[in-house]
């Protein structure tokens, strides 16, 4: 049975979502591990006091709500009250440190800042500068939102949207190091959890496992997105943990995740076939998967791991297909009514199987970078295609494999790293003349942000002193995992660093 989503008049994404679980209203939605199971019903209402609460603080449709909370099931009424509200909703990664919050509040200007109660004495400084009335919100429906949204009234209207009206704006870096603001629209992100619907075959009564941060594409779009369209439930955890997530696997039909997760299953002895036996579909996705990796997990589990590749500008851009051939190392076919092409310098197609860059053309495209306009047209081709970054080929019959990237982007456990980013804060510390940063090959993580630092002539600088420099300045995950400390950069006859050359003379550095 598929979803009975039909086409509403009005283009806002909840209205599309609530035509997937109207008739479903007391079917479980959120199923919290060792917590409370909340129906479809449960978390409209919560949403639509939430949407009460918002209103209150002078929120309004259109207007920007940043977010940095904890996976909580009030964190999914949040982003429905939102979208219902017609109010952009812009999430940060839990791991940004406050100095980078600051960047995003000064950048999005939002009418609220909600965070996790524990941030807020910090924050407050920081939305005070934006001109954004800070709330909080905890994981225990605790935090000053929470209780606002207890007493307040329930909104009950959907505000009628256009398709093209923005619904959430997500922060992606770039060669520059400064991030930008992907504006996302209702309809670019309808057709994406409409295209998954229908090449992963959802079914109404799929449960979803879901153990990815919702404050990225992965996780908010691609997990919930389609659950929500069909109505489907969701065991949704906190986070992942190893052994939470193979106890719950008898009990879910589809779940996605990044390599990094789907290696540490392979290294449990409790993932076997047997466990695996509910599953109907893995998925994988934000970072490569090791064709190594993608033949053990066959073995391993019995099942065949289905690959995509998106990104946030552009959601879904290819996917395996359900029923047929997925070999390791490839990235499947474009996703409906999207167009995608592999060409040389002068945009013109590749032949089939020769590397190229990587272009694209459809609904699921984003709107823009927030306040960029030239740095958004300069990511399109003159013929309207978005230039993705990544090198790519395909085969004969269409099916993409992706070879690497044109930048030097890090994918480090899922997360994107731009090492210029890093870079700029790790040459601002005592002792350092000049960095270079990349990613070398990390058996968990896919790839480990890795540092080659040049002191100056009488710089002492170490690890742990660069650590202190920027730890408040660049969320963990961002950070080294190793520094090497060299005599000089290699550099070209243009004297331009060959990070190829530091990639391939420490390919080894952390199996070591
Ligand atoms: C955690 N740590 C990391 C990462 N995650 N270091 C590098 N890379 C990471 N990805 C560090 C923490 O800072 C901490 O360091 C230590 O590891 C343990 O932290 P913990 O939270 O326990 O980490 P974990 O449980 O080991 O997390 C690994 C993880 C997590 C589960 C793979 O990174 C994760 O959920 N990744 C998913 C990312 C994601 O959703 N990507 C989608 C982006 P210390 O102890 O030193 O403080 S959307 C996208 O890419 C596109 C659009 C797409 O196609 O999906």
């Amino acid at each position: 049975m598929t979803s009975n989503a039909i086409e509403p008049t009005n283009r806002n994404l909840y209205a599309l979502f609530r035509s997937g679980f109207a008739d479903r209203l007391d079917h479980p939605f959120l199923i919290i591990p060792g917590g409370a199971t909340l129906t479809y019903g449960d978390v409209e209402t919560r949403a639509m006091h939430m949407a009460g609460a918002l209103t209150m603080l002078g929120v309004a449709t259109g207007d920007h709500v940043v977010v940095q909370i904890d996976k909580s099931s009030d964190g999914v009424a949040l982003y429905l009250a939102c979208l219902r509200m017609g109010v952009v909703f812009v999430t940060l990664n839990t791991a940004y440190t406050p100095d980078e919050v600051a960047f995003f509040l000064g950048d999005a200007q939002p009418t609220v800042f909600v965070c996790r109660p524990a941030d807020a004495a910090t924050l407050q400084p920081f939305a005070d500068e934006a001109g954004a009335k800070l709330v909080t919100l905890g994981v225990d429906a605790d935090g000053t939102l929470a209780e606002a949204t207890d007493t307040a009234p329930k909104i009950v209207d959907i505000v009628d949207s256009k398709g093209t009206d923005i619904a959430c704006m997500l922060y992606t870096s770039g060669t520059t190091g400064r991030s930008k603001g992907a504006m996302l629209t209702h309809d670019g992100l309808a057709a994406t959890a409409k295209g998954l619907h229908e090449v992963w075959g959802w079914q109404r009564d799929d449960v979803l496992l879901h153990v990815l941060p919702i404050f990225h594409v992965h996780g908010l779009f691609v997990a919930l997105h389609p659950a929500m369209l069909g109505g489907s439930s969701v065991l949704f955890h906190p986070k992942f943990e190893l052994d939470a997530t193979l106890a719950a696997l008898p009990d879910a039909t589809v779940m996605m995740a990044v390599p990094t997760i789907y290696n540490r299953l392979l290294q449990a002895d409790q993932f076997t076939p047997e466990q695996c036996a509910s599953m109907r579909v893995f998925t994988s996705g934000s970072a490569p998967l090791a064709a190594d990796k993608h033949e053990d997990f066959a073995r391993k589990s019995g099942h065949v791991v289905l690959n995509r590749y998106g990104m946030t500008e552009a959601g879904i851009i290819t996917s395996s297909p359900l029923d047929g051939e997925r070999p390791a190392g490839t990235v499947g076919f474009a996703m409906p009514g999207l167009e995608l092409r592999v060409v040389d310098d002068t945009n013109q197609p590749m032949p089939e199987g020769e590397p190229g860059m990587v272009q694209i053309k459809g609904d699921t495209l984003f709107a823009g970078y927030w306040q960029l306009p030239e740095k958004t047209a300069s990511e399109f081709t003159d013929d309207g295609f978005f230039i993705t970054g990544d090198i790519g080929r395909l085969d004969a019959e269409g099916r993409l494999t992706l070879d690497g990237r044109s930048g030097d982007m890090i994918i480090s456990g899922g997360f994107n790293v731009y090492p210029r980013e890093v870079e700029l804060c790790i040459n601002e510390a005592e002792g350092v003349f000049e960095s270079a940063v990349v990613g070398l090959p990390h058996d968990d993580l896919g790839e480990g942000v890795t540092a080659f630092v040049v002191l100056t002539s009488e710089g002492s600088a170490n690890a742990e002193s660069i650590e202190e420099a920027i730890g408040s300045r660049l969320a963990r995950f961002k950070q080294p995992k190793r520094y090497v400390f060299i005599d000089e950069l290699p550099r070209n006859a243009m004297s331009k660093v060959q990070k190829v050359a530091l990639r391939r003379d420490n390919a080894d550095l952390y199996s070591t």
